[in-house]
This record gives C-alpha cells, sequence and structure tokens, in this order.
C-alpha cells in the first residue's frame, strides 16, 4: 500500500486533499500479499462486504457453536500421545491386497465401511464437508474404530466439490487424514474411466490419478461404470492393479432380483457380471446400490446366490437408505454372508444416506456377526456429527426431503440426484413439479433403455425427465416426435456412445432418430483418446503460478482445468482459507468475535473481527481487525 502511494504522481507532487485516498482506488489495487495471514484478513473482510465465496442453498445459518470433540488420547494429554490401534490397514500393508482381501474373508463378524466422510455428506449436505471438521474427528475415528474394514473418504463428488466449492486441495486432505489414520485402510469412489470426473479421460490419466491416489495414502479403489460397462470398469481395475491399490470392483444394482416380473436385471444378469469381474481379477466385488433399491429379500437372493458361485469372493455391499429400508437390507445381506457393508454414523445416517452405524452395530452386538465396535463410541462419534451437521444448514437436504420415501423403488433415483432434484423444484415453488418429474424419471429411463441409473447416466435420465415434463412430452409424444424434438446434449451424448454401451443395447428407433446423422462411436469411448501430455499441463500452470506446481496440481487440472485454474486464482487471493473454522468460512465472522487459526504446526493467530467501515465514494469499505493483538485493515470493493 504504501509503496503504491509513494509511486503516486499526485501524491509526490503534493497536491493531495482530504478525497485523495477515496478518488484513487488504484492506490488499493495491489499485487496480493504474500502473507497468509494478511490474505485471510482479506478473505474474511471480503465475506463480510460482499457475501459468501460458495453459493448457500437455504436460509439456515450455520451453527454457532464448535462441534465437541469426544476425548482421544492423542487430543488431551499429549505426553501420553500413542500410536491408534492396529487395524486392517497393517495387514494390507504388510501383505498386500490379495492377502488383505483372504484375511477379509476369513474375518467371522460383519465388518464396516463408514462412509461419514464422503458418501453420507455428499447426499445429505452437497458434498459440502470440509476438511477442517474431518481433521478433528479423524484422531478419536482412528483410536476407536480400529476394526473398520475401511472409512470411505475420498472420490465421487468430493473431489470437485473441494476445488470448486470449499477452496481447497483435495490431495492435501487425502495426505493429512492419512497422518492422523494411520490404521484404518481409506476407500475411494472411482468412477471407472471417469476417475473422479463426468466423462471419460484418456487411459494416462485414469492411470496416472490412481497412482498418485495411492502415493498420496489412498488403499481401496471401488470402480464402477454407470452403464456396467466392462470394458470401463477394467481401465479403473487395471489403473489400480498398477498402482498397488486394492481393487474393489462394483456391480450398479438397479431393477428388483426378488421381482420375478422383472426380466432384465434379474439374478442372471448379476451372477454373469459378477463373473467377470472376478475373472479380471478384482480383490473384492462390490453390490452398489446407490439408489437404495435392493430390498431385504433381494439382498438375501443376490448375496447367497453370489457366495455360492464366487466362495472365495470378499464381497461388500453399499446402499442408500431413501426408502427407509436400509438396515434391514444391510442386515439380510450379513446374513446372507456378505463380508463387508455401508454405514453412515447415527446423525449422519438415513434418507438418502447409508442406513445408521449405530442400528447396524446393536443389531448384531454379541451375535457371530458382531463388528467388534463399541455402540458408546459410536454415540460419540455420532454427537460430534450432530452438532458438525449443524454448520453445514445452508446445505441441508432435510429442508426439503422430511422422511424416507418407498417412492424410489418405482423412479429409481440415486440418492444424490434425489435431493438435488427435489431442492431444484422446491427452490422454483414447484414442489408438484418434483412429483411429475419422479414419475417421468421411470419413463424416460425405459425410453432409453433402462439404464443403471447412477453418476453420470442418472443425469442423462434425469435431463430427459425434465425435457418431458417442460415440454409435456408422454412417451409416446417422444417416439412420434423424435425427428423434430432437439433432445437435450447429455441425452444425444449417450446415444452417441460417449459413455459407453448400455446393457442390453440402445433402444431402437429412437437412437437413430435422436442422432439425425451425428457421428457414433463403437466399443469405449476413452481408447480412442490420446494420451494427455502432463508435461504441457505443468508447464502452463508454472507459467501462470509460479514454480510450486506439484504432479498432484496438474493431476488436478487434467481433471478439472477451469476448475484448478479458479482455484489458484483464489488461494492466490485469499490464502489457505482451509485453515478457517466452517462457519468463518461460509459466512463470515461477527463483530467483535475472536477467531483462532492454526496455520501449521506451531503456527496460530488470533484474529478479532473489530468494524467494517462505511462505504467511500469509490466503492470500497474499509474492514478493521485485530492480528495477534496488532490493528490491522483491508480495504474491500463493495460489489452491492
Ligand atoms: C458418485 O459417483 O459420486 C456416486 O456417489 C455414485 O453413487
Ligand atoms: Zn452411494
Amino acid at each position: 500500500f504504501l509503496l503504491n502511494v509513494l509511486q503516486n504522481e499526485t501524491f509526490l507532487n503534493g497536491s493531495v486533499d482530504t478525497y485523495f485516498i477515496d478518488e484513487n482506488p488504484g492506490l488499493f489495487h495491489f499485487a496480493p500479499s504474500q502473507n497468509r495471514a494478511q490474505k485471510l484478513l482479506y478473505y474474511m473482510g471480503s465475506v463480510m462486504v460482499n457475501g459468501p465465496s460458495t453459493p448457500l442453498g437455504t436460509t439456515i445459518a450455520p451453527s454457532e457453536v464448535m462441534p465437541t470433540v469426544p476425548h482421544t488420547p492423542t487430543s488431551k494429554f499429549r505426553c501420553l500421545l500413542r500410536d491408534p490401534p492396529a487395524g486392517f490397514r497393517d495387514v494390507l500393508k504388510k501383505e498386500g491386497p490379495e492377502a488383505f482381501a483372504k484375511k477379509v474373508r476369513e474375518h467371522k463378524g460383519l465388518l464396516l465401511t463408514d462412509t461419514t466422510f464422503r458418501d453420507a455428506h455428499q447426499s445429505l449436505l452437497a458434498t459440502r464437508v470440509r476438511t477442517y471438521d474431518l481433521k478433528r474427528i479423524a484422531p478419536f475415528l482412528a483410536h476407536n474404530f480400529s476394526p473398520l474394514f475401511s472409512t470411505e473418504n475420498w472420490g465421487g463428488a468430493t473431489f470437485d466439490v473441494t476445488l470448486r466449492f470449499l477452496h481447497e486441495c483435495p490431495w492435501e486432505r487425502l495426505r493429512e487424514l492419512r497422518q492422523l489414520i494411520p490404521n484404518i485402510p481409506f476407500q475411494m469412489l472411482l468412477r471407472g474411466a471417469n476417475a473422479v470426473g463426468y466423462t471419460n479421460y484418456p487411459d494416462n490419466v485414469v492411470y496416472k490419478f490412481c497412482d498418485l491416489a495411492v502415493k498420496n495414502g489412498m488403499d481401496i479403489f471401488r470402480i464402477f461404470d454407470s452403464l456396467n460397462y466392462l470394458p470401463n470398469i477394467i481401465v479403473g481395475m487395471e489403473a489400480t492393479g498398477n498402482a498397488g491399490g486394492v481393487i474393489e470392483a462394483a456391480i450398479s444394482y438397479t431393477g428388483d432380483v426378488s421381482d420375478p416380473s422383472k426380466k432384465k436385471y434379474n439374478l442372471d444378469y448379476y451372477v454373469k457380471l459378477a463373473g467377470e469381474l472376478v475373472k479380471a481379477g478384482t480383490h473384492i466385488l462390490c453390490i452398489k446400490d446407490m439408489a437404495g433399491l435392493l430390498k431385504p429379500r433381494a439382498a438375501t437372493l443376490l448375496i447367497q446366490t453370489l457366495k455360492d458361485k464366487y466362495p472365495d469372493v470378499p464381497i461388500h455391499v453399499h446402499t442408500h437408505d431413501t426408502s427407509g429400508a436400509g438396515v434391514a437390507a444391510m442386515l439380510a445381506a450379513a446374513q446372507a454372508g456378505a463380508d463387508v457393508v455401508d454405514v453412515a454414523v447415527d446423525s449422519m445416517s438415513g434418507l438418502t444416506s447409508q442406513p445408521s452405524m449405530g442400528a447396524v452395530v446393536a443389531s448384531v452386538e454379541k451375535s457371530e456377526l458382531d463388528t467388534g465396535l463399541n455402540l458408546d463410541k459410536v454415540s460419540q462419534y455420532s454427537a460430534y456429527w450432530e452438532q458438525a451437521r449443524n454448520l453445514y444448514g445452508p446445505f441441508e437436504c432435510t429442508t426439503t426431503m422430511k422422511s424416507g420415501n418407498a417412492d424410489i423403488y418405482k423412479n429409481e433415483i440415486p440418492g444424490g440426484q434425489y435431493t438435488n432434484l427435489q431442492f431444484q423444484a422446491f427452490s422454483l415453488g414447484l414442489a408438484e413439479q418434483f412429483e411429475e418429474i419422479k414419475k417421468m424419471y421411470s419413463v424416460a429411463n425405459m425410453l432409453l433403455g433402462d439404464l443403471p441409473k447412477v453418476t453420470p447416466s442418472s443425469k442423462v435420465v434425469g435431463d430427459m425427465a425434465q425435457f418431458m415434463v417442460q415440454n409435456k412430452l408422454t412417451a409416446e409424444l417422444v417416439h412420434e416426435k423424435a425427428a423434430e424434438l432437439s433432445f437435450p446434449s447429455s441425452v444425444v451424448e449417450y446415444f452417441q456412445g460417449y459413455l459407453g454401451e448400455p446393457p442390453g443395447g440402445y433402444p431402437e428407433p429412437l437412437r437413430t432418430q435422436v442422432l439425425k446423422g451425428a457421428e457414433k462411436i463403437e466399443g469405449r469411448p476413452g481408447a480412442s483418446l490420446p494420451p494427455l501430455n502432463f508435461d504441457t499441463i505443468k508447464d502452463t500452470l508454472v507459467q501462470k503460478y509460479g514454480t510450486h506446481i506439484t504432479e498432484e496440481d496438474v493431476m488436478s487440472a487434467a481433471l478439472y482445468p477451469k476448475v484448478m485454474d479458479d482455484y489458484l486464482d483464489f488461494y492466490n487471493k485469499f490464502g489457505p482459507v482451509e485453515k478457517l473454522d466452517t462457519r468463518t468460512f461460509l459466512v463470515g465472522p461477527k463483530i467483535a468475535s475472536e477467531t483462532e487459526v492454526n496455520l501449521e504446526k506451531g503456527k496460530n493467530i488470533s484474529i478479532k473481527t473489530l468494524a467494517v467501515g462505511d462505504l467511500s465514494p469509490s466503492g470500497t469499505r474499509e474492514v478493521f481487525f485485530e492480528l495477534n493483538g496488532q490493528l490491522r485493515s483491508v480495504r474491500i470493493q463493495d460489489q452491492e
């Protein structure tokens, strides 16, 4: 600031009046300081003057209560610091993926995956949970939940949302959690040839992504394809295997194997696909029930059948509790021989999230399926999340979703998409339109060929359903007018073959009518993509942002070029916002409040927020703070 003043001509020739500063806003256009603390003040001031940096979904304010972390030996008595008990990760590290899978298969009780760090908040809180809140509870998890099969904490939508909306580096999240949880295996969701994106990437991107994920601490990769298209799944399996990760190939479950009238996705379909995945070398077989369609009776049938056919392969079952039958389904799966089932901690469970950990733990306690987890510890863990969840009030799905909904068995909408569609309709004041869209979703699904619906095929079906509702189209009208309708681009791309091939092939003549001569691609879409040149990406990033560009940064840019650019710009301007507590990050500090920030080990700063100044004639406001007891201010352009 002083430097700019001293370079200003008017100032130098002495003709300065009292409005000098206000009339020369250019004085404040300096390159952001390298100082992390100053950048954070600039961020806090910006949020106070111009509102949240990340769009808030609802009007519920984040709670003012900092969640209480239950006692752990590492958090209170640092002199008694001890390592957490050994867990399955120790087996994996010592003996490798095959031996790990064998131990899982031989294990007597029921094993659990805790999805609280990923799918639970992806489904309930629009994926917004920040590293800050994960890190605070991570040591408690490590010390008290060592019998877990895994904690699912990465992948799916978290990669994108972390960078795009939370302004955090997903790789840093992974590394930090790894340090705090050395004993429990980490699990991620890999969208096959789409990695953690929404479209196919060249193979070298998927390979390098998995390699870096393992290097940064990832262990188990759940790999699926939204059409159950084997060649796409196999790319992810090979990339995981090469990287030394545990391969958990997933079958995306749809339909209802307990209903004999449903012919397409019957037991034969699943047995055959499972056979292909076992042949391709999966260490673990996953049934991924992304919409929560697996009824208890269907779980019994499916798991028993798969167990009979492939007795040596551990089976892991994932579901969502949208209908309310999730706990019952997981218990049925466990009784039928599933080795591992997914749950979320009680206060982050239910509705479109996973079934309740506490309910499952208690249901099998002291039986031969005992999980080895302590119900009191589950409750303490849940109490933390109950408070932490309130920090994310602005993203709560429960503003629109009040209860379970068994209509999911009819519309088959996957967890995350269900709350999204509901939220969209409600925020437009069209609650009744949601009912229409849900019905149309199943009509659209049948028109498109009856697909498994999960990212990104779920988007194709959702777009088609919305298109039909908006244009007042029935299935008959779509058939009648297909040649003249201009379909959503996701629908056209699906028919072109950009997702891979759907089970049972494309519906004709609709495909030809929709394509209207547009190019079709045969086989695996990624096979025809030229390899990405990582050096070129690195050179561009170094030119724009300086030399501190890591391999992980290059990968983020390969997957999400624009999002990564925005992230780096934001970071240069506002600094390490991931160090701020969640309330301060989302809505800024309150006047007179004090914010403690841990910048790095041993480096804490204390920020007291004093006042926001009046609007100056040049449209700026000065925001005043005390930083470690010293007065500081930042000047923010008011964008109102
Ligand atoms: C994702 O792809 O993010 C999912 O959670 C799919 O179920
Ligand atoms: Zn899921």
